[in-house]
């Protein structure tokens, strides 16, 4: 069977990795729809080798479509997804509009596919820093249990979008050449506030909330729990913006209910499905974002046992935010769908 797919998004960064992944997986699609805001329609992009004009979405965009792909930001989201679900269409929302409620399945399908079982229409893909965190967990629980997390994370200016990319890249060269810096994208876009992310680090991803943690950090807290059947799990984000293009890393510190032993960590690390494990200090074996991009993987490596604790495990954590972290993740999920028989 081939379904008709609609990418809603379609010319924003992770909309255009969707579109990619979409080919390269040879997808059974017998239909695409590209849909975006007002501001985007009319563009024509290339799927597959033919041209397909992008349309704005609205309601009735989605009478016939089997498989809805969204990442068009949440209020896109909040006003489209239950159209889409009313005309008949399973919706995989990339934005944080429905991840938290409980009625909404939220999948990695390494971690938790079979939640997919009980879709209401819509099913939520995680914030890309969670993503990659729970695929190199999951092994770990399953195994040893798993009772605190505190992760440190290092991410690319790709996961603030396209033109969070530019600026890098902008700023980088006007620095180089000794001209005047300019800032309006990050830290966070809608704020008046911005800092230079060139030569820079920059601890805020998305807003503040009352708690002192930012939006980001709750997420990857928040989501953790969820998407690992875990609500009692201990768990400390800490997130920082660097001048990467795109593949997040993250310093990630477990504690295990049971002790650990850092061969059998690796040897469960090296089996489990979607990570590949990099790790061999003697050859200076480790995973960095540059070779990480363009990879469906989470690569883990750096596994040191804590110096005090027998159940504390210390990891690096690396992953292309876009495909992972977003548009793989979501295409996986439709994939589990059809694996599922459930659309
Ligand atoms: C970033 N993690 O790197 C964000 C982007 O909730 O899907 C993804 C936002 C989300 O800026």
């Amino acid at each position: 069977k081939a379904y008709t797919v609609a990418v809603v998004g379609a010319t924003g960064a992770v909309g255009q990795q969707m579109m990619k992944t979409l080919e390269d997986r040879e997808f059974p699609i017998s239909k695409i729809l590209l849909l975006s805001s007002k501001r985007s329609a009319g563009k024509k992009l290339l799927f597959n080798g033919q041209e397909v004009e992008v349309q704005e979405a609205t309601p009735d965009s989605f009478e016939g479509v089997d498989i809805a792909l969204f990442s068009a930001g949440g209020s896109i989201s909040k006003e489209l997804a239950s159209e889409a679900v009313k005309r008949g269409a399973i919706v995989i929302d990339n934005t944080s509009a429905f991840r938290m409620d409980p009625t909404v399945p939220l999948v990695v399908p390494e971690v938790n596919e079979e939640d997919l079982r009980n879709h209401n229409g819509i099913i939520a893909n995680p914030n890309c820093s969670t993503i990659q965190m729970v695929v190199a967990l999951e092994p770990l629980r399953k195994a040893y249990g798993l009772n605190k997390v505190i992760v440190s994370t290092y991410q690319a200016v790709s996961g603030a979008g396209a033109a969070a990319i530019n600026e890098l890249k902008t700023q980088a060269k006007a620095m180089l050449e000794g001209e005047e810096v300019t800032s309006e994208i990050l830290p966070v876009g809608s704020l008046d506030k911005h800092y230079p992310i060139a030569f820079n680090a920059i601890p805020q991803i998305d807003k503040f909330e009352e708690n002192g943690f930012t939006f980001e950090e709750m997420k990857m807290i928040n989501e953790t729990k969820k998407i690992m059947h875990l609500p009692e799990l201990e768990v400390a984000a800490t997130c920082v913006r660097l001048p990467v293009v795109s593949g997040h890393s993250e310093s990630v510190y477990i504690e295990t209910d049971k002790a650990l032993k850092v061969e059998e960590v690796k040897a469960l690390l090296r089996e489990a499905d979607g990570v590949v494990l990099q790790d061999n200090p003697s050859e200076q074996l480790y995973p960095m974002p540059l070779y990480a991009v363009g990879k469906y993987d989470t690569f883990v490596g750096r596994i040191r046992k804590d110096l005090n604790k027998d159940n504390g495990l210390h990891l690096w954590v690396v992953s292309d935010n876009l495909l992972k972290g977003a548009a793989w993740n979501s295409v996986q999920i439709a994939e589990s769908l059809i694996k599922l028989q459930l659309v």
